[in-house]
């Protein structure tokens, strides 16, 4: 598992959502527009959508019998291969669709979890997405079964080798706790490899799927991030040191993405991950503002955050793609908001400056004079600070230094007062 096989050809795809009463038709229209690209990202095509107007889901088809008989018909006619539901179905919902409509059924959760399997490359991120596939396989087992037997390899069954068709519950269950402790194992790792870097500041962008943080990762980052026009290009998180001039030393971190209901299996997996990113010294939330529904992403970004134990103080709102129009017509944006194209570079500067602005709030200039005895001192100093001007003289070395808050004390017993 883990690694994916692409199809043979791009499958079509019939995409269902149900509008329900509180729900705006509009807003659905957007769900189903992004659907429509998790479909492509993972590699299937769209032949037809389907909405259906309910109070409430219908408890055994969700979309209702005879709409899904509509749905049949309409899957012969464009010749599509399988039906993806825009919401979650219960494993005997999908069984009740697919007995009625004679194809594969998938829901929004499967989706994303086929393209989490096809972007996984580290050996960590490949781990947490296998563990949040088969915690979604497992109830959904006697099912998948007939599929895989029909047509391994396909959407929602892809990176379940055939070998593994007889492989019963209990086996799952004990490769899910294989999973979990070799989780446990590399997250540990990381934790050491941060301790060794816990000088430098760090700066984490995260946001929506798509909003352009690899792109901007690369452009603060002088790295090679993979950015491209697909959702969740990016499962691993990046990081490479800051290439512009802080007042620290800075480290970058780029991160997977968000997207509304992202399967909460998922989250649990990658949660450690974003824990992570989330409790870097200062947040990114990179916004597109090009896209129509860039309000709705902004609020589900702000949900995760603040799930994440993350500070509105600590975050800054980049909006990102400036040089496109803003996504929703005669819309505003404050005036004290970061717009910025990281494709074009405009605006860079100004969100450079924020963030040498918060970390110069964390700490001081301040004089030294530190004698040549202190050698241990002096390195320390180069490791922390930012050294603006030394001057060496007879008994040792003279020099403006900025100092983080929390290592002003070291160094306390050195600095210079200026008299006047
Ligand atoms: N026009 C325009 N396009 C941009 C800008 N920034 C990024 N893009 C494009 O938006 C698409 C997504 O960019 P990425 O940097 O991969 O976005 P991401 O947020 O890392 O996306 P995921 O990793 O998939 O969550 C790419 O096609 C980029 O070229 C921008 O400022 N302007
Ligand atoms: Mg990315």
């Amino acid at each position: 598992m883990g690694q994916s096989i692409s199809a043979a050809r791009p499958q079509k795809a019939i995409l269902v959502a149900l509008v329900l009463r509180s729900a705006s038709r509009s807003s659905t229209i957007e769900h189903l527009d992004e659907l429509e690209r998790l479909a492509a990202t993972a590699g299937a095509e769209c032949v037809g959508r389907v909405m259906q107007d309910r109070p409430s889901p219908d408890p055994a088809t969700w979309i209702g019998k005879g709409k899904a008989e509509e749905i049949k018909a309409l899957a012969v006619e464009r010749e599509a291969d399988l039906v993806i539901f825009d919401d979650d179905l219960t494993a005997a919902q999908a069984r009740n669709l697919e007995k009625i409509i004679e194809k594969q059924v998938i829901d929004r959760s499967g989706l994303i979890l086929d393209i989490f399997v096809r972007h996984a490359r580290s050996r960590e991120a490949r781990t947490q997405v296998e563990l949040a596939q088969l915690n979604y396989m497992l109830p959904r087992l006697t099912r998948a079964w007939t599929h895989l037997e029909r047509q391994a390899g396909g959407i929602g069954t892809r990176g379940v080798g055939e070998t593994q068709l007889e492989i019963d519950r209990r086996l799952i269950r004990n490769r899910i706790a294989k999973l979990k402790l070799e989780l446990q194992h590399i997250e540990k790792t990381r934790v050491t490899q941060r301790r060794g870097r816990r000088d430098a500041s760090t700066v984490a962008l995260v946001g929506y799927t798509n909003a352009g943080k690899s792109t901007l990762f690369n452009r603060l980052a002088g790295g090679t991030a993979y950015a491209a026009n697909q959702l969740f290009a990016t499962l691993d998180a990046k990081l490479q040191k800051a290439s512009f001039d802080a007042p620290r030393e800075t480290v970058m971190i780029d991160t997977v993405g968000f997207i509304r209901k992202l399967p909460h299996h998922l989250v649990a997996s990658f949660r450690s991950t974003m824990e992570e990113a989330a409790s870097a010294d200062l947040v990114l939330h990179v916004i597109d503002a090009s896209h129509a529904a860039f309000e709705e992403q902004r609020t589900i970004g702000n949900e995760v955050l603040g799930d994440l134990g993350v500070e509105p103080a600590r975050v800054i709102e980049v909006y990102n793609k400036s040089d496109l129009p803003l996504g929703v017509e005669d819309g505003d944006l404050p005036l004290s908001a970061i717009r910025v194209s990281a494709l074009t570079g405009e605006g860079l500067e100004r969100l450079i400056e924020a963030i040498c602005e918060r970390q110069f709030a964390g700490g001081r200039l301040v004089r030294l004079d530190i004698p040549s005895s202190e050698g241990k001192l002096l390195a320390r100093l180069h490791e922390v600070a930012r050294i603006h001007r030394q001057t060496p003289h007879d008994g040792g070395v003279d020099l403006i230094a900025w100092i983080p808050e929390e290592q002003a004390h070291v160094f306390k017993a050195f600095e210079v007062v200026e008299a006047g």
